[in-house]
């Protein structure tokens, strides 16, 4: 079920944090916030710490799962999601497109994933629908550190699998550096993780020509316009949602390719998928 790319020891993975007893205090207000991440939380939902402050809010994540069905009309290949985490995107993927599949460079993140994606899809055969790849994408460019030669074969392996799946679109939710980047006034896009905003457009642009980004919500537009134009030319443009949860400004979803020129958003709303 879980593609083992990298030989990473679980080591340094971080351990699941459970229990508000189990929560340093700067973190609770995540666990306060836990049924608007998972609604189906009590049901058996398990999370890192990393997770608990990088996971999509579960409406986020429907959100952006309704944007790429109204979007791609008549799916013939896979939804990638890259940096899945604990998967709050996936599950939502797979209520609305029968293939997904799910990168991470962590073990640990992976086996959250999937019992995550179990306490949500009733259809237990999810798990031929789901496929998920542990892989660090930091060596996706060929450009990451030459004495790691097995850990970048495998990222090409990666690479190359994806491109004869014929992905539909490449949703992208990466490290954002930890949630002190609200200390900042604005997000600069070259603290993303494994690398900047241009870096990881140039990752993805050849595996699908649609993807989206989710960015912290203090990032400037002007920013990702400058990204866009280096990356896919003057003529090229970028669809920038405001995302919001219970009236909060949460993030931004950017979103690249021609798919998104015809969209339209009200045709999102009476959709219903299956749990
Ligand atoms: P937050 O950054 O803690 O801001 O989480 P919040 O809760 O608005 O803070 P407040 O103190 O202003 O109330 C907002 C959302 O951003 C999280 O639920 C995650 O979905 C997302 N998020 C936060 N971080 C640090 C990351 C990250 O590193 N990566 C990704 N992909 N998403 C993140």
């Amino acid at each position: 079920m879980i593609d083992n790319q990298e030989n990473s020891s679980d080591e340094s993975e971080s351990p699941l944090l459970l229990t508000v007893e189990q929560f340093p205090k700067s973190m609770r207000k995540y666990w306060r916030s836990r049924y608007r991440l998972f609604s189906r939380f009590d049901d058996g939902i398990l999370l890192t710490q990393e997770l608990w402050y990088s996971v999509t809010p579960e409406e986020v994540s429907e959100f952006f799962a309704k944007l790429l069905r109204a979007t791609i009309k008549d799916d013939k290949g896979p939804i990638v999601d890259l940096f899945c985490g604990g998967g709050g995107n996936t599950i939502q993927f797979l209520r609305y497109f029968d293939k997904v599949i799910g990168i991470d460079i962590s073990k640990i993140h992976l086996q959250c994933t999937l019992n995550n994606t179990g306490v949500y899809l009733s259809d237990k055969n999810f798990k031929d629908r789901l496929k998920l790849i542990q892989c660090d994408w930091s060596h996706s460019l060929g450009t990451g550190d030459s004495m790691d030669e097995l850990g970048s074969s495998n990222c090409q392996s990666t690479i190359k699998y994806l491109k004869e799946q014929r992905v539909e679109a490449i949703f992208c939710s990466p490290p954002w550096g930890g949630p002190s980047y609200l200390k900042q006034d604005y997000y600069d896009t070259d603290n993303l993780e494994p690398f900047d905003l241009e870096q990881l457009l140039l990752s993805v642009k050849d595996i699908s020509s649609t993807i989206i980004v989710f960015l912290p919500r203090t990032t400037r537009i002007s920013q990702i316009e400058q990204v866009t134009e280096r990356v896919f030319g003057t003529d090229a443009h970028v669809r920038v949602f405001r995302l919001y949860v219970h009236k909060f400004f949460k993030a931004l979803g950017c979103c690249w390719g021609e798919k998104f020129d015809s969209l339209n958003t009200l045709s999102m709303f009476d959709m219903e998928a299956k749990y």
